[in-house]
């Protein structure tokens, strides 16, 4: 073995066992940490490198990783699992499985990454896949999966569409039809819903005129459809809309799978707005209802996570954006973010707290002058309170 096989190795373990710790960050509804929970260090090295001397005399990476970001994620069997999204120096991205023992570090990948079914031969990208553990029995994994725009005659022109994977243990993974959305030419942030609805299984879309912008598309879609294995969906109904001058003025897209608490589903989903300094990814919360997951009950005022100090910068700066969590048997939750596409981090929280954060947090009034009015009532109630003392 290469001298260096041994070097590199004990570089990487010791990311790999750091602990992590909490920052003094406070803000009373969720906790940052000080490390990434995963970075393309965390690939293992057997992934990047050749360790046969004869074929590689130098040790050099032959096929490196650039960044891991994106995953979905779900606990099973008391572990916390990680869908990574891991973007190849080659920038097609693919997913591995990650897994610790608290949530927080300690992430390992498992020996090999996904090796999807080959089952659309135009697609040339999957990325962003979310996990849905569904009352079906199955764990659901949709995903976004990109082709060329064969109609245009530019190499940047692409169609997103959903794809979607089941299995029962993240190691066999069953490929179904890519989902079809008769009335939305694109789709990306696509999320099962966990329960059934009307006897449907049901979808939050993100219907798109084209592949960066959403165009007419409002906001967040839901809709249902019959068969999970040839799914299609004809009608969406829109949930949490895009807004003027708000966070999600460009546009907007379902996270995490929404956690179900006794007072509504909490999604946790980002919103976009854009900037001299290009578009600005943030992450926001909202709840809908029970008895309606498609409508919208609870929309706080503007964003819950942005990126912070050395989350600014990446592969595409001024971005956060989260498409996994995980509530564990003491209802607390793991939100796993990935900043500027580059690396992911963990916030923990716990479900009191969302569920306080949703629902009693002001909305947004929508105009300066009624935010003012708003703050000012705040202002003038604590300071009644300490003028008291
Ligand atoms: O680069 C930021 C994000 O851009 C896309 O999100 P959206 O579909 O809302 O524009 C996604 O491709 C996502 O992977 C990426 O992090």
């Amino acid at each position: 073995m290469h001298e260096r096989y041994a070097i590199e190795l004990n570089k990487q373990e010791k990311i790999l066992s750091r602990k992590n710790f909490k920052t003094d960050f406070y803000n009373g509804i969720y906790d940052r940490y000080e490390y990434p929970v995963l970075t393309r260090e965390h690939i293992p090295l057997t992934w990047r490198y050749d360790l046969d001397e004869k074929t590689n005399p130098y040790f050099m990476e032959r096929l490196g990783v650039n960044a891991v970001m994106n995953s979905g994620a779900i606990m099973l069997n008391g572990k916390y699992y990680l869908i990574a999204r891991i973007e190849g120096n080659d920038r097609k991205s693919f997913f591995g499985v990650a897994e610790s023992d608290n949530g927080i570090d300690g992430f390992r990948f498992w020996d090999y990454p996904i090796l999807l079914d080959d089952t659309c031969k135009d697609e040339t990208n999957v990325y962003d896949m979310r996990l849905t553990k569904h009352e079906d029995g199955y764990i659901y994994g949709v995903f976004c999966s990109e082709s060329k725009d064969k109609s245009v005659n530019d190499l940047s022109a692409a169609v997103a569409e959903a794809g979607i994977v089941r299995t029962k243990d993240l190691k066999h993974w069953e490929r179904l039809d890519n989902l079809k959305t008769l009335r939305s030419p694109q789709q990306r942030n696509v999320v099962l819903h966990p329960e059934f609805v009307d006897g449907k299984y049901a979808f939050y879309t993100r219907p798109m005129d084209d592949f960066i912008d959403t165009g007419s598309g409002g906001g967040i879609g839901f809709g249902l459809c019959d068969d999970i294995c040839h799914a299609v969906i004809d009608e969406e109904r829109m949930t949490s809309l895009r807004k003027y001058h708000t966070i999600t003025e460009a546009k907007n897209g379902a996270g995490a799978t929404p956690i179900k608490t006794d007072k509504g589903w909490i999604h946790i989903a980002h919103g976009v707005r854009n900037t001299a300094a290009g578009l600005r990814y943030v992450i926001y919360a909202f709840a809908t209802a029970l008895d309606d997951p498609g409508k919208v009950i609870a929309e706080p005022s503007g964003m819950l996570i942005g990126p912070r100090g050395d989350e600014r910068v990446g592969d595409v700066s001024n971005v956060v954006f989260t498409n996994g969590a995980i509530v564990n048997e003491n209802n607390e939750v793991f939100i796993y973010y990935a900043s500027s596409d580059t690396r992911l981090h963990v916030a923990t929280t716990t479900i009191d707290r969302l569920v306080d954060y949703v629902f009693n947090t002001p909305q947004d009034p929508g105009r300066s002058v009624e935010c003012v009015a708003q703050r000012c009532e705040m202002i003038k109630k604590n300071l009644d309170i300490l003028n008291k003392k």
